[in-house]
């Protein structure tokens, strides 16, 4: 039996403002044409099926037109889980529909484990024999499980959490094998396992283990495959047939700096799992610009690419004090470039950074001169930030104006220093991709 693994497809993502709509637009077409060419008998998408909780009727649109091709071909079943980005309700509304045309969704697990066995999934073939059966499970919020944090002891915590998915795991593995001996059996997961690098921004979706990994002994022996999803990056997790895909398009620079995935698995008939690679091809480029303002913007008019979709550019410009020219001094250069409109590069984010570090702290930059979160920051944060982006002096009156207006001084931070923006220490930041895998 053949399966294509799949995950976070994040359908209607845009990057800075840009609609990644032609990009899934193409992998979907080329995940079809695969799914045929390879033979797949079974699609697994493990979650993080669209990219916000309430997703554009266009996303949707995307994601049923997909279904029903795909239900139009030769495979047996096609099985999507909810992921941390999905709203497990909103995915689980059609699936009852969805389920005559063999395409199996789990949205969310229900809280009473006498209803998971809704996340069993026979898959049969033409005769009707069941090949393999799949324990489709879905993101799964720890306290789903039972579990809490309990302040203090975070050791016993971390014990507690995996011992409730083994006993998931271990539990639709018991179920499944009592009630067809013999078939071989896959599970899937959204969930973050040991293995990912800093690269890999994992996000922690379980609040009672900050170090974010679940070891692949979780998962139950007799499942002969797991399909994971949450990192957007294809490896194994330990030397077990437990992999993730990885997101198919990039979703941010860093993410484009590495080949995107599908994986084709091949499953025996006594349950051995033979596991490939399969590379997604590139349909954009993602650029990241770097120098001078003289440097930047020669590589912007050279700037060529033989993808499909026009490249989106970030550039990090290195000045010795703040350059408002520089935003529209780029956007001159992308004028004059004789591409077409359709094939016009687009300017994704335009960040300026000073040549020397700054010796005083500002609330501008972080360490590491990266944007911070919008939810770490304060409104006065952002006040601030705003003022020295405009190269706005804040003074004292301007700021008491602010703080009278929003109801006080911030809170979250505590006060903030008393820090003048200069132009040194001005970012113009751009916004970064999406926060979460
Ligand atoms: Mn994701």
């Amino acid at each position: 039996m053949r399966l294509l693994h799949t995950s976070d497809w994040h359908l209607g993502a845009t990057l800075d403002g840009v609609s990644r709509e032609p990009d899934h637009a193409r992998f979907l077409d080329w995940l079809l044409e695969t799914l045929e060419h390879e033979e797949v008998d079974v699609l697994v998408v493990a979650g993080d099926v669209f990219d916000i909780a309430q997703p554009s009727a266009e996303a949707q649109r995307q994601y049923y037109r997909f279904l029903a091709r795909a239900a139009a071909s030769r495979m047996a079943g096609v099985v999507v889980v909810g992921g941390n980005h999905d709203s497990a309700s909103r995915l689980d509304a059609p699936a009852e529909v969805l389920g005559s045309l063999d395409v199996h969704v789990v949205g969310g697990l229900e809280a009473d484990p006498e209803r998971w066995d809704r996340c069993l999934l026979p898959i049969r073939d033409g005769d009707g024999r069941v090949m393999a059966v799949v324990a489709a499970v879905p993101f799964v919020h720890e306290y789903r499980l039972g579990v809490r944090a309990t302040r203090g002891d975070e050791k016993a915590t971390r014990h507690e959490l995996r011992l409730a998915f083994t006993r998931l795991y271990r539990r639709l593995a018991d179920r499944a094998s009592g009630r067809w001996p013999g078939v071989p059996l896959i599970a899937t997961g959204h969930l973050t396992a040991v293995g990912a690098t800093p690269d890999d921004y994992i996000t922690h979706i379980h609040q009672v283990d900050r170090a974010g990994t679940l070891p692949a002994s979780i998962f139950d022996r007799r499942f002969s495959y797991v399909a994971l999803g949450h990192i957007h990056r294809a490896f194994a997790v330990g030397d077990r047939p437990v992999w993730y895909s990885g997101s198919p398009v990039p979703l941010r620079l860093k993410e484009a700096e590495t080949p995107r995935h599908v994986l084709l698995v091949d499953i025996a008939a006594d349950g051995e799992a033979r596991v490939e690679r399969r590379e997604v091809p590139r349909f954009r480029d993602l650029v990241l610009l770097e120098g001078d303002r003289g440097q930047v913007e020669e590589g912007l008019a050279a700037l060529s690419s033989d993808a499909p979709l026009p490249p989106i550019v970030y550039a990090r410009v290195t000045v010795d004090g703040y350059d408002p020219g520089v935003q529209a001094a780029l956007q001159e250069v992308l004028a004059q470039r004789d591409d077409g409109d359709d094939a016009r590069p687009h300017l994704a984010g335009v960040r300026q950074q000073a040549a020397a570090p700054v010796a005083a702290p500002s609330p501008v930059a972080d360490d590491e001169g990266l944007r911070p979160s919008l939810r770490d920051l304060t409104p006065e944060d952002v006040f601030r930030r705003l003022c020295a982006d405009r190269g706005e002096p804040l003074e004292d009156d301007l700021l008491a104006a602010f703080r009278d207006l929003v109801g006080g001084p911030s809170e979250a931070l505590g006060p903030a220093p008393e820090v003048r923006a200069t132009p040194q220490q001005v970012l113009l930041l751009p916004p970064e991709p999406a926060e979460e895998p």
